[in-house]
């Protein structure tokens, strides 16, 4: 890692300042080509003065920051240069300090700096990534909790109970004389506690990925059911187009709602009909082109979301449309409201034994609009609060790392169990052990290295 890389910090776009940064052995180099200042450049002191392009020419007046190694983000040397915010101005700085010496950063560079230079564990890293890309609070917040390494606290605390059962064996082994091998019984017990928090650690993974990534939820029913009333009035706002014609949607709409401890991506559809029936609803029948490239995106979306929050009209006898919706989806995650309650409930006096599931009211009022958010987390969340302080795996490859360790637990139990000499079971738990490892990034391979920090954005 001899390089010295560099790239723009800061957003693109124009804004009070901009952070041109560069990393590595040449910054301190770098600083006294691109910055010429009356004061000279002190570590963690800034220094007004100004940057220079290639051929000494100002470009801007600016503070310039230096961070020596390795008391720096990166463990390395860094320069900070802050300039006016303007999207010229932070690339011609970038250019000039590319022109002295730096190469551009790839992504997610700067943190794997960091990462490799022991400033912060994988977990953390992957919760830096997450933090820039949460888009709402609570995924904020968990991703704080992670980056303050509760995970990384909880797996190492895993760890060690794990290394101190290994490290008795191992003495066991090379002194059976002096050491007596670990008892059973005690050892199944401490390895059966190790198991429990595996085994709440997987759990976490749902909650963590319900909580970063939201639950999806497709509004879906036949025409003019009332999908896109009902979003509005889910959301507290007129986001989507509602009209008394059957056909007003025709492309799929996404918004956030918020449930609380987590939040659903709601997507408005089209709405489903047997397009083969005849005339398009809508006329003149060129529109029908349409609305089939409407209903397919309807139906892309149903079978893509989690939950199928299913509307139907409750006011006027089923129709044969709304009726397929019902079956397609039962049997899945879902909400089967029937709406316009106001106006009358034929549909739903008359709906099928195995519609226990379904619930009568109306977009109008919002009691019923609150029961509708009140299923939707019911089902997403179940009865469990979230937690979102406590360590949770946000990631597929935490999870593999987790089960891997787990398994490795259980083998040895099993190995216990059975009655065989307790030294058999250190291969097993050596396994689980550099499984853990791969949480808080001691045994990670690049490949994973790799995968995560090109979640990153460059700068990062
Ligand atoms: N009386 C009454 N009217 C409703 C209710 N919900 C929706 N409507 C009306 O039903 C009509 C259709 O509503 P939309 O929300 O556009 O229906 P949609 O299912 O999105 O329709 P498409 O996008 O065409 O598939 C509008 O005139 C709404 O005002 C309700 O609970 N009661
Ligand atoms: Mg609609």
């Amino acid at each position: 890692m001899s390089d010295t890389i560099a790239a723009v910090a800061t957003p693109p776009g124009r804004g009070a300042i901009a952070i041109v940064r560069a990393s590595g052995p040449a910054a301190r180099f770098i600083a006294n080509r691109v910055f010429s200042s009356r004061r000279k450049l002190r570590e963690r002191v800034a220094t007004t003065g100004h940057v220079l392009d290639a051929s000494g020419a100002r470009i801007d007046q600016g503070l310039a920051l230096l961070f020596l190694a390795p008391r720096s983000v990166t463990g390395e040397d860094v320069l900070e240069l802050h300039v006016h915010g303007s999207p010229a101005v932070s690339r011609e700085v970038l250019t000039s300090v590319l022109a002295a010496g730096a190469r551009l950063a790839g992504p997610g560079e700067f943190t794997r700096r960091a990462f490799l230079a022991g400033k912060m564990d994988l977990s953390a890293a992957e919760a830096v990534a997450d933090l820039i890309e949460a888009e709402h609070r609570s995924a904020a917040r968990a991703a704080a909790a992670r980056l303050s390494g509760g995970l990384a606290k909880t797996v190492e605390r895993l760890r060690s109970q794990l290394s101190a059962v290994l490290e008795e064996l191992a003495a066991s082994i090379d002194f059976p004389d002096e050491v007596p091998s670990p008892d059973p019984p005690t050892l199944e017990q401490r390895l059966h506690a190790v198991m429990q928090e595996l085994d709440a650690l997987a759990r976490s993974r749902e909650h963590g990925r319900l909580v970063r990534e939201g639950v999806g939820v497709a509004l879906v029913g036949a025409p003019n059911a009332g999908k896109s009333s009902l979003l509005n009035a889910l959301l507290g706002s007129e986001r989507a187009l509602v009209s008394e014609l059957a056909g007003t949607t025709r492309d799929t709409l996404e918004e956030t709602l918020s449930l609380g401890d987590v939040v659903a991506r709601v997507i408005d559809t089209a709405g489903i009909r047997h397009v083969s029936d005849g005339a398009s609803v809508v006329e003149p029948p060129s529109h029908a082109l349409l609305e089939a490239a409407g209903i397919a995106r309807a139906r892309a979306a149903l079978e893509q979301a989690r939950i199928a929050l299913v509307v139907v009209d409750a006011s006027v006898p089923l129709s044969r449309d709304a009726d397929a919706i019902i079956a397609e989806t039962r049997g899945r995650e879902r909400v089967l409201f029937y709406n316009k309650a106001d106006l009358g409930r034929i549909a739903y006096d008359a709906r099928a034994e195995s519609e226990r599931d379904a619930c009568l009211g109306s977009v109008f009022c919002d009691e019923d609009v609150a029961d509708v958010k009140e299923r939707l987390r019911s089902i997403a969340v179940g009865s469990e609060t979230i937690d979102v302080a406590r360590p949770m795996l946000a990631a597929g490859w935490q999870l593999d790392a987790v089960l891997e360790g787990r398994r490795g637990v259980s083998r040895a139990l099993d190995t216990l169990r059975a009655g065989a000499p307790v030294d058999l079971t250190s291969g097993d738990l050596t396994t689980a052990f550099q499984a853990l490892g791969m949480l808080s990034g001691r045994d990670a391979s690049e490949a994973l290295l790799d995968s995560i920090f090109s979640r990153f954005c460059i700068g990062k």
